[in-house]
C-alpha cells in the first residue's frame, strides 16, 4: 500500500483545491549545442507541469531530466510517466504526493508546481518562503567542451565581455590542462572552475593532481557518482576544492559524503535531490560543516531559472552558481528573459511564488504535446 509523504504547509494547502494539471512537453532550441562528457544537446527537451486550482491560478513546474538517460537514470519522458502514473493521482485524490522510490527530478518538478500554485494564492514570493534575501547576487556561465581550444577562448571571452565573473568549463581525460591553461593565460583575473561530469577514473588521479597550479576555484564531480572513496582520495591530495554534484542526491548522501571527506564544496540542484525543501536542509548541512555551496544548473526555461535563483539567495550559498542569463542558453526563453546585471549579477522576481510565467506565445512555439488530467 502506497503512503502519502508529509507535505509543508504550503504545498499541503493546495491538494484538495486543484481543478486539473496539464503535463506539457516542449522542445525549446539552444542557443548553441551544449557538450559534456555525457553527451551533447542542440535543444532542451522539458516537461512543464500547470496546475490549477478552481479560480484558475496556476502553479508552474519544470523538470530537469534531460531527454536521454545519459546524465542520469532520469530523463524527460521517463519522468513525465512517472510523474502522471505515479505521483500525480494522489494528489489528484486530494491526499498528497505517492510516497515512491527515487524519481527525484520528477518529484522537484511536481513540488515547484504545488509551491507557485500555493504562494500564487498567498501573493508570497518563492524568496520569502525558502528564506532567501532577494538578490541580486553574482552568477557563473558554463563553457562546454569545444572543438579546439580557439573555439573555446571564443566562448569564454564572449561570456568575459558580457560580464561573467566566473567561468566553468567542461573537461575530460585529454581536454584537460591545455584549455584550462589557454583559459587561465587569457582571462588571469576570472574565477575559473573544471566540471567534469564524472569522466575521470583512478588511473587519472595523477593527471588531476597537476593541475593544481592552474589556481582552479574547484574541480567538480571528477569520479563516477558512486564512487565517493575515490574522491575521497583526490580531495585528500589535491590542494584545488573538490566539489561534487551527482554524487550527491539527498541530505543523508550529503552527510556521508562530508563524513568520508569526499567533498570540500558542494553543487545544489533542487531538481537532483528532489526539490527545493530538501535543498534548503542540504544548505543547512553545508553550513554546519563549513562546506561552501552554490546552485548548479541544467539549462533551465525561465521557470526553473526563477527556482534556482530564489534557492542561490538563501543564506549559506555562498559561491556563484550555474545561473546565466536567458540569452546564454535560448535565442527566446518561456518567461520574460534573465538579463546579468552590473558585476555579473542576477536578481530573483520578488512577485507571488516564482514570480515568473511562461508567456502563451512562446509556450505554443514550443509545446509538442500537452495531456489534460483531472481528478
Ligand atoms: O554538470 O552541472 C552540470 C547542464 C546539464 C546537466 C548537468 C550540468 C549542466 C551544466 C550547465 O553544467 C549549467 C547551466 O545550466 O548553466
Ligand atoms: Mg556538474
Amino acid at each position: 500500500m502506497a503512503t502519502v509523504e508529509p507535505a509543508p504547509p504550503v504545498e499541503r494547502a493546495v491538494v484538495g483545491e486543484i481543478r486539473d494539471i496539464e503535463l506539457r512537453r516542449l522542445t525549446v532550441p539552444l542557443v548553441s549545442p551544449f557538450r559534456a562528457a555525457h553527451g551533447a544537446q542542440s535543444h532542451r527537451d522539458v516537461v512543464l507541469l500547470a496546475v490549477r486550482d478552481a479560480d484558475g491560478v496556476t502553479g508552474w513546474g519544470e523538470c530537469v531530466a534531460m531527454n536521454a538517460p545519459t546524465y542520469t537514470a532520469e530523463y524527460a519522458d521517463g519522468a513525465a510517466h512517472v510523474i502522471e502514473h505515479h505521483l500525480l493521482p494522489g494528489i489528484l485524490a486530494g491526499h498528497g504526493p505517492t510516497s515512491i522510490a527515487g524519481h527525484q527530478m520528477a518529484k522537484a518538478a511536481v513540488e515547484m508546481a504545488l509551491l507557485d500554485l500555493g504562494l500564487r494564492r498567498s501573493g508570497r514570493s518563492l524568496t520569502a518562503e525558502l528564506g532567501g534575501h532577494g538578490g541580486p547576487i553574482a552568477v557563473g556561465a558554463v563553457v562546454g567542451l569545444a572543438p579546439t581550444i580557439d573555439d573555446l577562448l571564443v566562448e569564454v571571452g564572449r561570456r568575459v565581455a558580457e560580464g561573467y565573473t566566473r567561468i566553468k568549463v567542461k573537461i575530460r581525460p585529454g581536454w584537460d590542462r591545455e584549455p584550462l591553461t589557454a583559459v587561465r593565460a587569457a582571462h588571469p583575473s576570472v574565477a575559473l572552475w573544471a566540471d567534469a561530469n564524472g569522466d575521470y577514473a583512478e588511473a587519472d588521479l595523477a593527471r588531476l593532481c597537476a593541475l593544481d597550479d592552474l589556481g582552479l576555484g574547484l574541480i567538480e564531480q571528477p569520479f563516477p557518482d558512486d564512487d565517493l572513496m575515490l574522491h575521497a582520495v583526490l580531495a585528500e591530495t589535491i590542494d584545488t576544492p573538490v566539489c561534487l554534484d551527482e554524487s550527491v542526491g539527498s541530505a543523508g548522501a550529503l552527510r556521508t559524503a562530508i563524513h568520508l571527506g569526499a567533498l570540500d564544496v558542494l553543487n545544489l540542484k533542487a531538481g537532483r535531490v528532489g526539490g527545493l525543501r530538501e535543498a534548503v536542509r542540504m544548505i543547512g548541512v553545508c553550513r554546519d560543516h563549513g562546506i561552501p555551496v552554490w546552485c548548479g544548473g541544467m539549462l533551465e526555461t525561465g521557470i526553473g531559472r526563477a527556482a534556482n535563483l530564489a534557492l542561490a539567495t538563501v543564506a549559506g550559498m555562498t559561491l556563484p552558481g550555474d545561473l546565466s542569463a536567458s540569452s546564454r542558453y535560448f535565442h527566446r526563453d518561456l518567461t520574460v528573459p534573465f538579463e546579468l546585471g552590473p558585476g555579473g549579477t542576477l536578481v530573483p522576481p520578488d512577485g507571488p511564488g516564482l514570480g515568473r510565467a511562461p508567456d502563451p506565445d512562446a509556450l505554443a512555439e514550443f509545446t509538442t504535446s500537452v495531456r489534460t488530467i483531472a481528478p
